[in-house]
């Protein structure tokens, strides 16, 4: 199991906001955990399990997982870290998964949230799609990404901002303008 001092950030946001881009510089300069459960649920995929297919045509739909999937492979990369404090980037993204996780592992500390409009986001995926591989990248799946978005993953947000724990970003400036703003939270975290 894990530590009792594990410290737990949330890095929520639209599909292509940037929370990878933006988990990637934190890990670079604060050595946080960062675990992705998409990348966590999109290596499932590869390792061409009979699980990994359901997966993969439920990410191809752009709808969530069951969470008993994403909290198992997040537990078991948390675990398998060694590391005391994470970045789990791209969950909870529905409120009966906030609560399944915080009960199950621990409450997290923060909500980093980086708030992006559709138009910007679909410009960025659209863009990413030329080369990423990812089967969701196309326009139609885009779409109904951004549906689940606003119907199930908004009211995380709302939750944790009735609680106080929410950072919320603009996600629109350069990536370096945005590091800039993520370093004053965790900086404020950290003193
Ligand atoms: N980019 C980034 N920042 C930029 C900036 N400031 N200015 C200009 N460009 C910027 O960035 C996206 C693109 O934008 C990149 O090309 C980047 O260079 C550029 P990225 O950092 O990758 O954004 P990110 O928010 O991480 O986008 P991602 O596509 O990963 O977000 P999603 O939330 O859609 O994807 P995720 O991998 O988390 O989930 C995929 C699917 O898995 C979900 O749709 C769902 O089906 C399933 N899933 C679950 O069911 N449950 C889960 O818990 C998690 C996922
Ligand atoms: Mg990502």
């Amino acid at each position: 199991s894990l530590p009792a001092d594990t410290r737990i950030i949330f890095v929520l946001g639209g599909p292509g906001s940037g929370k990878g881009t933006q988990c990637e510089r934190i890990v670079a300069k604060y050595g946080y955990q960062h675990l992705s459960a998409g990348d966590l649920l999109r290596d499932e995929v590869k390792s061409g399990s009979r699980a990994g297919k359901d997966l993969e045509s439920i990410m191809k739909e752009g709808r969530l997982v069951p969470k008993e999937v994403t909290i198992t492979l997040l537990k078991n990369a948390m675990i398998r870290s060694g590391k005391r404090e994470f970045l789990i980037d791209g969950f909870p993204r529905a409120l009966d998964q906030a609560h399944t996780f915080e009960e199950q592992i621990r409450p997290c500390e923060t909500i980093m949230f980086f708030d992006c409009p559709a138009e910007t986001m679909e410009e960025r995926l659209l863009n990413r799609g030329k080369t990423s591989g990812r089967s969701d990248d196309n326009a139609e799946t885009i779409k109904k990404r951004f549906v689940t978005f606003q119907e199930m993953s908004l009211p995380v947000i709302e939750h944790y901002e009735k609680l106080g724990k929410v950072h919320r970003l603009s996600a629109v400036p350069p990536p370096d303008q945005v590091f800039a703003e993520v370093q004053r939270v965790l900086d404020e975290l950290q003193s």
